[in-house]
C-alpha cells in the first residue's frame, strides 16, 4: 500500500530545493549583457504552459531599453482556454508577444515578421531618417533553460545548427547562426531566476523541466503532476492510465499508474521510482492532457 503521506515520503521540498544556478548561467547572463549592444532586438522564450513564472526578473533588469519580443513556445502543450486569458493579459500589459510552437514553420516566420515589425517602430521612434526596411536583423534568444531556444534557431535554420535535448543546461556557450544575408540569430546558454518565488512554481518550473529532475528529485513533480490532472479532470490523463475516475486519492492513483504501465515489482508491490520517471515523460510529451499553471494577475503591479 502507497502511503504518499509518511513524513519522509511525499513532503514538498523546500523552495530553496529549487534553486539551481550552475556556474555557466552567470557566466551566460554576463555575456548577454555584453552582447546586448550588437544586436536590434532580444527574443525571449517563455513555456506557454507557465506564462509568467517562466519569465525571469534578473533577465529583464538586464535588458534596460533593449527592444523585446516575448515568444511563449510550446503553446501545443497549453490550454487553449488559459491561453485566451493570458493572451488578453499579455496585451494590457502593452509588450509585444507571441504564441507559438516552434515545430510549426509558418508560426516561425511570423515571430521574425514582429521581430522585424517592432525593431522598425523602435527605429522611426528614436530616427525616422535611420529607418531602412532592408537592414539586417540581429536577434539575441534567452530565455529558461529547455524552454526551446535552441530548437526555434534550428527551425528557423532549416537544419541543425545548434544542439537540442530535452535536458535543461543543454546550449552552454553563445552561438551566432546565419539564417540568411538578412537575418543573424545569436543561441544563449539558458539562464535560471536566482531564487524561486515559491514552491508551487519551483513544482511548474521542474515539470516543464527547465530545471533537472537531478536537482529536486522526480517525486515531487511526479505527484503534482498527478494531483493537477486529477483535480483538472483530464480525459487524457484517465485514458493514459486506465482510471476509472478522478475522484481518487494521490496513493490510489499512484497504485493504478503502477498498474497501467506495469510498474510492479516482486511481490506486485509499485515500482514507485519507475512510476515518476513515466509520468514525468508523458507529461513532457503531452500524453496526459493540455495544462497552463497559474492564472493572469489581477493586480496591475504584477508586470510581464
Ligand atoms: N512540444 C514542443 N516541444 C518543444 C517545442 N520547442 C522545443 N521543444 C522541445 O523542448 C526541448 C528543449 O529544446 P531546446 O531547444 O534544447 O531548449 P533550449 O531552450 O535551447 O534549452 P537550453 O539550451 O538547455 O537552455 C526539446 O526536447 C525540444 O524538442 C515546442 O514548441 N513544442
Ligand atoms: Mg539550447
Amino acid at each position: 500500500m502507497i502511503n504518499h503521506n509518511r513524513k519522509d515520503v511525499g513532503a514538498p521540498p523546500d523552495k530553496a530545493a529549487f534553486n539551481w544556478y550552475p556556474g555557466h548561467m552567470a557566466k551566460a547572463l554576463r555575456q548577454i549583457k555584453e552582447k546586448l549592444k550588437t544586436v536590434d532586438i532580444v527574443l525571449e522564450i517563455r513555456d506557454a504552459r507557465a506564462p509568467l513564472v517562466s519569465g525571469n526578473k534578473v533577465l529583464d533588469v538586464t535588458l534596460g531599453s533593449k527592444s523585446r519580443l516575448i515568444l511563449l513556445n510550446k503553446v501545443n502543450l497549453a490550454d487553449p482556454e488559459m491561453i485566451a486569458k493570458w493572451e488578453v493579459w499579455f496585451k494590457e500589459q502593452g509588450v509585444p508577444y507571441i504564441f507559438a510552437n516552434c515545430f510549426e514553420k509558418s508560426a516561425m516566420k511570423k515571430v521574425i515578421a514582429l521581430a522585424r515589425k517592432v525593431v522598425e517602430e523602435k527605429r522611426l521612434e528614436c530616427n525616422p531618417e535611420m529607418v531602412d526596411q532592408k537592414a539586417k536583423l540581429r536577434l539575441m534568444v534567452i530565455g529558461l533553460p529547455n524552454t526551446g531556444k535552441s530548437s526555434i534557431i534550428n527551425q528557423l535554420a532549416n537544419k541543425k545548427a545548434t544542439k537540442v535535448a530535452d535536458k535543461p543546461g543543454q546550449t552552454q556557450v553563445q552561438q551566432w547562426i546565419t539564417i540568411d544575408k538578412d537575418l543573424e540569430l545569436l543561441d544563449t546558454p539558458g539562464v535560471m531566476p536566482p531564487n524561486i518565488e515559491s514552491e508551487e512554481h519551483g513544482l511548474w518550473l521542474s515539470a516543464i523541466h527547465a530545471i533537472p529532475d537531478a536537482i529536486v528529485g522526480e517525486e515531487a513533480p511526479a505527484i503534482f503532476i498527478v494531483k493537477y490532472f486529477l483535480k483538472i479532470e483530464s480525459p487524457e490523463f484517465k485514458e493514459r492510465y486506465k482510471l476509472n475516475s478522478f475522484d481518487l486519492s494521490v496513493d490510489e492513483a499512484f497504485e493504478k499508474i503502477a498498474k497501467a504501465r506495469g510498474c510492479i515489482k516482486q511481490k506486485g508491490l509499485p515500482d514507485l521510482d519507475r512510476v515518476y520517471k513515466h509520468i514525468l515523460l508523458d507529461f513532457r510529451s503531452g500524453e496526459l492532457g493540455k495544462c497552463c499553471f497559474g492564472v493572469p494577475p489581477k493586480s496591475k503591479a504584477k508586470k510581464v
